[in-house]
């Protein structure tokens, strides 16, 4: 994946509380370009997999617990400085931190239910992006 790209879930607390097309538009607004996108369903073990940086973390059961817990949407998106300018766009992992507008500060519930998932590198984001789709996938 080019480095201009990023990965995003939109996660089950989001997807369940209604949040999905307003999270979009907030993305669309920013000017991202939608790659791939998707509505799925994390298995146990595909959540172990793709938070296994965090597998020794005392709060690591809780997240494959809540990611599992419901339909996420994925997707990747395109932009110039892609990663910084999304992690900004989402704010802060703890909604309580996250600055005013922020995807996290409006729609997050708490810092281990935090309505979307944000690339943190170029490497991960292709890795994520990877993992959730084939290149054919993405347009
Ligand atoms: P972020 O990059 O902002 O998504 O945050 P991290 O990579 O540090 O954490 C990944 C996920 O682990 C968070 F989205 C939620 C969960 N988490 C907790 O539940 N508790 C914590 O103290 C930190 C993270």
């Amino acid at each position: 994946m080019a480095t201009n790209r990023t990965f995003t879930m939109i996660k089950p607390d989001a997807v369940e509380n209604g949040h999905t097309g307003a999270i979009l538009e907030k993305i669309n607004a920013a000017g991202f370009r939608i790659v791939a996108m998707k509505k799925t369903h994390m298995t146990k073990r595909d959540a172990e997999t793709f938070y296994a940086i965090h597998k020794e973390r005392p709060f690591f059961g809780e997240l494959v617990e809540f990611m599992t817990g419901g339909p996420i949407v994925a997707a990747i998106l395109e932009k110039e400085n892609a990663v910084e300018d999304f992690r900004t766009l989402i704010g802060a992992t703890n909604p309580a931190e996250a600055a005013e507008g922020t995807i996290r500060k409006l729609y997050a519930t708490s810092i281990g239910e935090n309505a979307v998932h944000g690339s943190d590198s170029n490497e991960n984001a292709e890795i994520e992006g990877n993992f959730h789709f084939a290149g054919r996938e993405m347009f």
